[in-house]
């Protein structure tokens, strides 16, 4: 395009572009500029199955894309009953034309939820079909349609066929009964328990068509950190309102069970999985539990973890524990995911150890109802973790996989990280267990030890704020998560442009240096806050901002000094068998590679070794120069994104570019604040001075010591 084109042009876009707050995420359904109306006479005649809730959402959403597309300009979409509807959408029994074109082999390929979109020509005309097993597998097919209508994509002739790879696709809400979330960022909680069950806010559908719209098809709605008043009676009738509003989405609730329930909200005086008063209870709450959700998807449990009750306080195992819920639950067709994150302070082995210590033991002693929950890395969440050892070592128990969508150790809601990158780090990861190729992902898919159930968690990064999720770019973590449990091979850089087109334009111009901009964001943050393999330097508490002074206090495995051990002699935490040898945990082939200097990449150094400040990294660089350098190009690329940002600006309704503009500023000032401080701090050790080019602090390490910003969220 020549250049005074391309400048009347964007004139125009961005004179066209409305306010927008960010409420309708990836599902803008903005309008299609002319030329682009690929799908728009199937869009506007469309025939659906019998009518039902889910038929009703499928036609809703059609014709709110349809007049979101083809505005005014259009006539209205047309969704009912037509002689020669283009669009079909319909479960085999319903459609003649379906029947006629859809071989039962493929759909039986399909599964309860896998879909499939086929072009067809009849009655001399060009007609889509959708289909699949259920009605919800339909509903994902028509938002796996309207995307690509969006995107102006067209259908390739052999058309589409979806099927996910993992069955469970959830949500884990931290949420608490009086609003506040644990580690949430966006504001409170969108449960508004107090108005429920009476009342069914508009956001709760909009939250559910948001997950079924990628696929999500489970959600815990309660924290981990548990309170038993939520299987009481007035909070069942509450949660029951929430699942009937959520069922035509197909989405599933699931809580969480306090392991000490039976004592606080049912009277007795023990909580001990194998007392038989306290395994009825759990059957008659379960049964209760039943009568008010007839789908009610099963219990999360964390127990014996960060003051959580659970099994140990009765000398039982993690099994033990895990299996009278699971026993309770079975009857109903419930699960059990419990929770490997199990640690304690009074035990004297390496944090890193202590889930894989407990869980390998009792591999197998599992119900075939359980699913074991593991962190994606042994610590907890930080910016960058190895994957966790766990994976591979459980082949009897199914595992799943739990990813933090929240931002708790990565600058909270106003640092943009695009976690996709990181997600698929640990899913690709080879765990050797049964050779090369034994990846995280095959591990959580059931393929590696042919698991009986699949699941995966997310942290949930969502709150009342109007934009769900505080930044406006964390809507694309919640996005590819969504994407990732469906199938965990996704690449990133594909969920990344498509939400970018869903959420804003398909414009190249902006399209592909923002994409750049997000693949490289995760990275960006952990050379500012943790490079080369340091871990766990937040704050106190709230983990918000550097920390890696922080020691003493109630417990030694939450300060700063007991991951990095730094002394003048060198940082790092020695996990080789000089060390904690958590390496062990590991197949012999992750041993030898991670436990030796020559191989191991060096964004894992520091996690498994202690070295001195002069080692030498491959680039030439000392240990020290090479910390400092890593920390100044997460402080140069927050600025980049901030001029990249700028950039965009025709692109972008000014609502939501001066949003993040903004919250960019914020990052790009706290990325300097992590540099001074970490490096004054490890400076101290190191007692050598910055390499060239790394900018010099603005106050002396005091200074940083006492910033102490009160009341952050999430706690
Ligand atoms: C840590 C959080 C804490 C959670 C805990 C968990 O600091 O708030 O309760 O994980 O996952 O990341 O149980």
């Amino acid at each position: 395009m020549k250049p005074i084109y391309l400048l009347i042009y964007l004139l125009f876009i961005s004179f066209s572009l409305q306010a927008n707050d960010g409420y309708k995420l990836w599902l803008q359904y903005y309008p299609l500029t002319s030329g682009n109306e690929l799908y728009q006479t199937f869009l506007g005649n469309v025939k659906t199955g019998d009518q039902s809730p889910t038929f009703d959402i499928i036609q809703e959403e059609i014709k709110l894309a349809y007049n979101g597309f083809y505005k005014e300009s259009y006539p209205k979409a047309n969704v009912m009953s037509l002689d020669q509807p283009q669009l079909i959408i319909a479960l085999p029994g319903q459609s003649e034309m379906i029947l006629r074109n859809v071989s039962k082999v493929d759909l039986e390929k399909l599964g309860p939820e896998g879909y499939l979109i086929k072009k067809i020509t009849a009655d001399g005309a060009e007609k889509i079909l959708i289909s699949g097993n259920s009605e919800i597998a339909l509903l994902y097919g028509t938002f796996r349609l309207l995307q690509a209508a969006q995107k102006n994509q067209p259908l390739p002739n052999e058309g589409m066929v979806s099927v996910p790879t993992i069955e469970r696709r959830i949500l884990n809400h931290w949420d608490n009964l009086n609003r506040t979330v644990e580690r949430g960022y966006a504001g409170f909680s969108i449960w508004n328990w107090h108005r429920l069950p009476r009342h069914i806010d508009q956001q709760y559908l909009d939250y559910a068509r948001a997950n079924a719209s990628i696929g999500i098809n489970g959600t815990v709605i309660t924290n981990v950190n548990a309170n038993a008043l939520v299987l009481t009676a007035d909070y069942l009738k509450k949660t029951a309102a929430l699942a009937d509003a959520f069922r035509p989405y197909g989405i599933k609730i699931y809580l969480t069970a306090r392991f000490s329930s039976p004592m606080e909200i049912g009277g007795l005086p023990t909580a001990d999985p194998l007392d038989p008063e306290v395994q009825q209870w759990w059957k008659d709450k379960t049964k209760e539990i039943y009568e008010h959700i007839p789908d009610f998807g099963g219990f999360l449990v964390k127990a014996d973890s960060e003051g959580q009750p659970g099994p140990h306080n009765y000398k039982r195992t993690q099994a033990e524990g895990a299996n009278i819920l699971a026993d309770a639950v079975k009857p109903f067709g419930g699960i059990v995911m419990w929770r490997a994150f199990v640690y304690s302070e009074e035990t004297p082995d390496d944090r890193h150890k202590q889930a894989y210590n407990e869980f390998k033991p009792i591999d197998g002693e599992f119900r075939d109802n359980v699913i074991v929950q593991v962190k994606n890395g042994a610590i907890d969440f930080q910016p960058r973790e190895p994957f966790h050892p766990l994976f591979g070592a459980m082949p009897k128990t199914p595992l799943m996989m739990e990813f933090q969508i929240t931002q708790e150790y990565l600058g909270h809601d106003t640092h943009l990280a695009y976690l996709a990158p990181m997600y698929e780090e640990v899913l690709q990861s080879d765990t050797h267990v049964q050779g090369p190729g034994s990846t995280v992902s095959k591990v959580i898919d059931g393929s590696l030890h042919q698991y009986s159930m699949t699941a995966m968690a997310g942290v949930a990064n969502i709150g009342t704020d109007r934009n769900w999720t505080g930044h406006h770019f964390h809507q694309a973590n919640w996005f590819a998560y969504g994407r990732l449990a469906w199938n965990p091979n996704t690449p990133s850089a594909d969920m990344a442009e498509e939400w970018l087109q869903l959420t804003f334009t398909t414009e190249e111009e902006f399209v592909q240096p923002v994409k750049k901009m997000m693949l490289q964001s995760h990275e960006m943050v952990v050379n500012y806050m943790t490079p080369l393999g340091l871990h766990h330097i937040m704050a106190r508490s709230h983990h918000y901002g550097p920390g890696p002074w922080v020691t003493g206090g109630e417990r030694a495995d939450w300060t700063a000094t007991y991951y990095h051990k730094a002394t003048e002699k060198g940082v790092g935490f020695d996990r080789t068998p000089s060390g904690s040898n958590a390496l062990e945990q590991y197949a012999p082939a992750i041993q030898e590679t991670w436990g030796n200097l020559e191989t191991i990449p060096e964004k894992y150094l520091l996690w498994f070794h202690h070295l001195p400040w002069d080692y030498g990294l491959k680039d030439g660089n000392s240990l020290w120069d090479g910390i400092a350098l890593h920390y100044q190009k997460g402080v140069e690329e927050a600025w980049q994104n901030i001029l990249t940002w700028e950039e965009m600006k025709p692109f972008v309704d000014p609502e939501r570019h001066a949003h993040v503009l903004s919250f960019m500023k914020i990052q790009s000032e706290e990325a300097i604040w992590w540099r001074d401080a970490c490096l004054l701090y490890f400076g101290q050790f190191s007692q050598k001075p910055l390499p060239e080019g790394v900018g010099k602090p603005a106050h002396d390490l005091e200074h940083y010591m006492k910033l102490n910003p009160k009341f952050v969220p999430g706690i």
